[in-house]
Formats: C-alpha cells, sequence, structure tokens
C-alpha cells in the first residue's frame, strides 16, 4: 500500500511539472510580438511577411517593418526598399487597383503581396 502511495505522489508530481512546462511555454508565446492591430503594417519577423497578403484601399500607404537581426528587403512591383536592418521601416503607397506581389532579394522564398482595392 506505501509503495503505491509513492506511486501516487510520484505520477501528481509529473502531472503537475507537465502542467508547469505548458505554462512557462505559453508565457514565451506571449512574450512574442503579434502582428495584429496595427493597420497598414507588414511586419518581416523569422523570414516571413506578417501578413503576408494585405488588402488595402487605394491610396494606402503600406509599412513594413524588420523585427529580424538579419538584412530583408522589400523588391518587385515596383517597390525596392533597400537593405533593412532591424527596426527600419520601408513605406510605399499604393495609387493604383491590382496585386503587387514582392520578395526579399537575400531570401526569394520570403513572399508576399499586397492586394489594392
Ligand atoms: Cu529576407
Amino acid at each position: 500500500m506505501k509503495l503505491m502511495n509513492t506511486m501516487k505522489v510520484l505520477l501528481l508530481f509529473c502531472l503537475v511539472m507537465v502542467g508547469f512546462g505548458v505554462m512557462l511555454v505559453g508565457c514565451d508565446s506571449t512574450d512574442e510580438e503579434v502582428p495584429v492591430g496595427v493597420e497598414n503594417q507588414v511586419l518581416i519577423k523569422d523570414f516571413k511577411f506578417l501578413p503576408q497578403d494585405i488588402t488595402v484601399t487605394v491610396g494606402t500607404t503600406v509599412t513594413w517593418v524588420n523585427k529580424d537581426s538579419v538584412i530583408h528587403t522589400v523588391e518587385g512591383s515596383g517597390m525596392d526598399s533597400g537593405n533593412l536592418s532591424k527596426g527600419d521601416e520601408f513605406t510605399f503607397t499604393f495609387d493604383e487597383v491590382g496585386v503587387f506581389d514582392y520578395i526579399c532579394g537575400p531570401h526569394p522564398y520570403m513572399t508576399g503581396s499586397v492586394i489594392v482595392e
């Protein structure tokens, strides 16, 4: 009987530790900057454009902000940001309706689109 109680305590201890682990992971993700709430802004983060597709109305100025420690660019459809270091911003005003695709020059697998309506 005593052995069973010890097992129960151990099992409970394990469950608590797993619970802590989940909590820690949860805290970690809430610390990250979430790309919501800022209108007409695209974050460049973790080698991605966030959001990848953004829809705006004609005449809107879109701002890209590099949140990565490496240099990224916004290139294509008439845009050329030049090198963006961490914290750098690039803005572009869309005066025509259409779909404007772009990539990051150093990392062409990073793609994004601005849909202007
Ligand atoms: Cu890049």
